[in-house]
């Protein structure tokens, strides 16, 4: 069976984990007697594309001389696709949203940010870092669920909206943002390290997963226990 495809970051998987609803209503949290899971495995049905690399063309004392690659395509020798997120879609209620002890990090060091793609509660606050000893900017983008994005890495698609522009100095080791409804927030350095993308996926519930090197993905938590793969034509 394969899934819907998002390019780059999204990928749908439409298995109903409590109840679902098609209306816009908020998630409910609720009591679950029988926990399950739902499992399975994204891979792209072509192993051998071509990407272009992108090459460094300023900074290159900071930045090193490596040329990057984009990162969205990242596709394993079997097949896997990294910097994939999995989740349930139109779920109405499930388990509690527990939101982590410390701040989601988007660190910005030897001109990438990292991680490439993170899973955020929606209101989450995230915590910048740079770490290098040049000028970057996190100009953070916020798109509705499911946008299709241009692999190309700070291409911006329209229509978007900014969330955040910040100068992140030399100087500025550390800073807090706060992210907001469920969406995806792609950010890009203004500074003009045009390779440097990274995205946050907030979600309103927690039935997501970004998948593991091998390309696999467990949910847990369900009233269901079910194996659903894709694959990427
Ligand atoms: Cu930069």
């Amino acid at each position: 069976m394969k899934i819907t495809f998002v390019p780059f970051v999204l990928l749908i998987s439409m298995v109903v984990c409590v109840s679902l609803n098609a209306g816009e209503q908020k998630y409910r949290v609720t009591k679950l007697i029988d926990k399950g899971w739902i499992k399975g495995r994204i891979t792209h049905s072509r192993s051998d594309l071509e990407m272009p690399k992108l090459e460094v063309d300023r900074d290159k004392g900071a930045c090193g001389n490596e040329s990057r690659k984009i990162m969205a395509v990242d596709i394993g020798p079997d097949g896997a696709l990294s910097n994939t997120v999995v989740y349930l879609k139109e779920i109405a209620a499930g388990k509690d949203f527990v939101l982590p002890a410390t701040p989601p990090t988007l660190t910005q060091e030897h001109c990438n940010f990292s991680p490439h793609v993170q899973l955020v509660p929606q209101f989450s606050s995230v915590r910048i870092t740079n770490h290098d000893q040049i000028l970057h900017s996190v100009h953070a983008y916020q798109f509705e669920p499911g946008q299709k994005f241009v692999l190309y890495p700070n291409s911006i698609s329209s229509p978007s909206r900014t969330l955040f522009n910040i100068a992140m100095v030399a100087q500025r080791k550390e800073s807090f943002q706060q992210l907001g409804e469920a969406g995806i927030v792609k950010t890009v350095c203004d500074a003009g390290h045009y390779w440097m993308t990274a995205y946050f996926v907030v979600m309103q519930h927690p039935y997501f997963a970004k998948v593991e090197s091998d390309g696999s993905y467990k949910y847990r938590g369900c009233a269901a226990r079910k194996i659903q793969s894709g694959e990427l034509a």
